[in-house]
Formats: C-alpha cells, structure tokens, sequence
C-alpha cells in the first residue's frame, strides 16, 4: 500500500486538485506546506488532525514545512457566518510564538512566518501584482463568500481579500522553497486553488493541493469539544487526564474513525481494534487505544500513565494514592466547596449538595454510603480539618458510587 492508498484507507483524502496527485504521492520528493492562522495561543484537536499529515507525509518521503500565519492573522480567514473580530498585532504575536513552540516540539517541522514577506507588499505593488490576476467574479463563486453573500451578512474587504494572501503564500513559497503542494483540511479548498490557480497564470507552472476531511460526530456536528470547551493540545488548557476521558468517551461508532485520523496505528493493528470494538465492546480497547495513541504523542508515556491512574482511582474511589496535583487534575469538573476547620462532615455533605438534609446526610453516613479519602467513614459526629486533607489540600468526600464532591483548604 501506498501512501496515497493509505491515506485514502484512512478517510484522509477529500478534495484533490489533480489526478496526478496519486503518483506523485506514492513517489515521494515533494516539499508541501499546512499553514494555521494564530487565532489563538494553541492548537486544538482540530489542528491536530490535520497537522499530522505533516509526519504522514514525511515519513512517506517528502518535505513539510509549516506556515503560522503572523500575517494572515492580522486579517482573519473569512467564517461561512460571521465577520470575525480583528486581533491586536501584540496578541497575534503573541500567538504565533506559542504555535511556532508547539509545532516545533511535536512535528519538528520549519516554521515560516507570511508576515515576513505579505508586510514588505506595498498597497499599489499588491494590486498591480497580485489583485491583477483575481476576477471578482472567480472570487465571489468560492463557497464562503457565497455563503456569506447569500445569508445577507455580506463581507468586508478586507475578508474578501484573505484569499490572495493565502495564494500569495503559495507562490512565495514555490518560489523560494520549492514547494509544489499545499495540504489543508476541506475549508481551505477555496483558498488553496486560489493559489494553484495565481502560480499556474504567472508561472506557468503546475503546483498540487488536496483537502482532508474535518472529524466530525456522528450527528454531522465538529468533532473536538467537551461539554463547550474545546480541546487543546497545551497541557496547561486541556489536561492529559481530561482528554483521556474525551477519547474513552468517544462515541463508538466513530472511534475506528477516530483511530484512522488520529494515530500511526497500522491497518492491522486498527481492524484488531474495529473486531473488538464490535465484538466486545464494553472492553472499551479501541478507545484505550485511542487515548493512548494521542497523549503519549501530545505529552509523552508518563503523562498517559498519570491520566490512567486518576481516571482508576476515580473510578474506584481508591483517592488515597494520588497526589494533591492529580487530584486537582481529576476534580477540575467537579463541584467543590471551602474547607473550615473542624468541620462538621454533615455539614460538607449538605455544603457540595451530596445531601439535602442533615437527617439525609446522617442516614447517608449510617449507612456507610460516604467515603473520605477513599475510606468508609460511618460517624455521624465526624469532624474534619485541615489536618485530614491529602498534602494539607483536598479531601475527597464521594457519595455512593458515583458522586464526587471536594473540600479545598
Ligand atoms: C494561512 C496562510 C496560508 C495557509 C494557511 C493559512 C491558515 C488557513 C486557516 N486554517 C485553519 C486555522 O488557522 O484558516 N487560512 O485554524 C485550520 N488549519 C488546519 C486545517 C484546518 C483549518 O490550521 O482545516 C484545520 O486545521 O487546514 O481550518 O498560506
């Protein structure tokens, strides 16, 4: 198999600009670039899906490099929607030096910067050398234009004009980097043959460009958000223990899908994992496999382990066993209230609303429904302190099987 046929096993081509792209996948050679806009100080699983083709291909043979838009940014891709809001230069460059690092680090890829070449055009060198070979009418039949035409909400100019910024990267970087392909996931399709398009008229010359799908649930709605957060691919904005519980959440009937975008795993080793999945499912291996894939490439082995533990000590109320920072990590969601000295644990258990009433929360510990720290604890007269937090810090009052609250001192 082919890295072309591979990719397409994985669901990974969508668009293609050319036949010929086949071929000269499978030969190897190429330099292509994948560029992001610093919208944001990190990337998300979004990113991430796409961002991947970069070892893909690499290992297949070719050359990628990786454009962080410090120009692009400053103007916004246009949304199908709505306008979006402008970002300040400090932010922008401020987020194209997180990106930058977190590129770097996970793909070990060049990173170039479009602000070093889009702001030495000036205003009438842009139009007489680039606007020149745009019609309007080419421009306003690309999907997101049209969409934002047709729904009344219109765009300004300087949306409009995000195009041939991108096209303008594309032949920038044929001409200096030798590149002749441009990877993207599918909303890029119009900004991509805008530039194939720019190079063919004023080169002459053939560059490629293919789209890959976006991941998507499967109700059709974006793949990568938890409860409304997205998320991110920095540890500090999405814990490793976090995104271990998104992927084992993961909807089976996606997760094959999910293993195909996301990981290195071969086909034998996912079609394994597709046979168990169907097979036993309630043994959750394709999900595992899943969480374990993308962290250990994210945040290494020991941070996988580290989510593993706390979701099994969370799961199994043994609470004991994990440091006050894990803890922090695994009750991130959960409800919490401030510890007092010598605290009534009646009290607490009305406080995080474990318990509705003090007669509730009395027949809760008689009968040996509330575990502190992971132990039964069954006197109704119990007080607690400080003294009694794991590290001085937390404690952990979980109510029958499931219900977790904690107590910050
Ligand atoms: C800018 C200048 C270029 C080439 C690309 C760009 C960025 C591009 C864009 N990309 C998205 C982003 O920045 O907006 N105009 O968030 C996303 N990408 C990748 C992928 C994706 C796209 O970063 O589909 C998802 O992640 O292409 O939405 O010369």
């Amino acid at each position: 198999m082919g890295i072309y046929e591979e990719l397409v096993w994985r669901g990974l081509v969508k668009d293609t600009s050319d036949p010929k792209i086949k071929d000269k996948l499978n030969a190897g050679g190429m330099t292509f670039y994948i560029g992001t806009d610093p919208t944001g100080d990190s990337l998300h699983i979004g990113h991430f899906s796409s961002f991947l083709i970069c070892k893909r291909l690499k290992e297949a043979g070719h050359h990628p490099i990786v454009l962080v838009g410090g120009g692009t940014g400053l103007i916004g891709d246009p949304r199908p929607n709505s306008e979006r809001p402008m970002i300040s230069y400090e932010t922008v460059e401020h987020n194209f030096n997180c990106l930058k690092n977190q590129l770097e680090t996970l793909f070990g890829c060049e990173v170039v910067n479009n602000y070093d070449w889009l702001s030495k055009i000036n205003f009438i060198d842009f139009l007489r050398d680039y606007g020149k070979f745009f019609n309007v009418n080419y421009m306003l039949q690309k999907d997101i234009i049209a969409r934002r035409l047709d729904s009344g909400e219109g765009i300004t100019y300087t949306e409009f004009s995000y195009m041939i910024m991108q096209a303008t990267d594309f032949l920038y970087l044929h001409q200096t980097k030798n590149v002749d392909m441009q990877v993207a996931g599918q909303d890029q399709w119009g900004n991509i043959t805008a530039g194939i398009e720019l190079i063919r008229k004023k080169t002459g010359e053939e560059v490629y460009g293919f789209t890959m799908p976006l991941l998507t649930k499967s109700d059709g709605s974006k793949f990568g958000k938890t409860n409304g957060k997205a998320i991110w691919l920095d540890a500090n904005k999405t814990s490793p223990y976090e995104m271990y519980q998104f992927f084992i959440n993961s909807e089976d009937a996606k997760v094959i899908d999910y293993l195909k975008f996301l990981t290195f795993l071969s086909k034998e080793e996912i079609e394994a994992l597709e046979k168990s999945n169907n097979e036993r499912p309630e043994l959750r291996e394709a999900h595992k496999a899943l969480a374990r894939e993308v962290i250990t490439f994210l945040h290494g082995k020991d941070a996988y382990d580290e989510a593993v533990k706390i979701s099994q000590a969370l799961f199994s109320g043994n609470v004991k066993e994990l440091t006050a920072k894990e803890i922090e990590m695994g009750f991130n969601d959960l409800p919490s209230i401030e510890g007092k000295d010598d605290m009534p644990l009646v009290d607490m258990l009305i406080e995080a609303k474990l318990a509705s009433s003090k007669r509730e929360a009395r027949e809760f510990i008689k009968n040996g429904a509330v575990l502190v720290n992971g132990d039964k604890l069954t006197d109704i007269e119990a007080h607690l302190s400080k003294e009694n937090a794991i590290e001085g810090k937390f404690i952990v009052i979980r109510r029958g099987k499931k219900l977790y609250a904690i107590v910050k001192y």
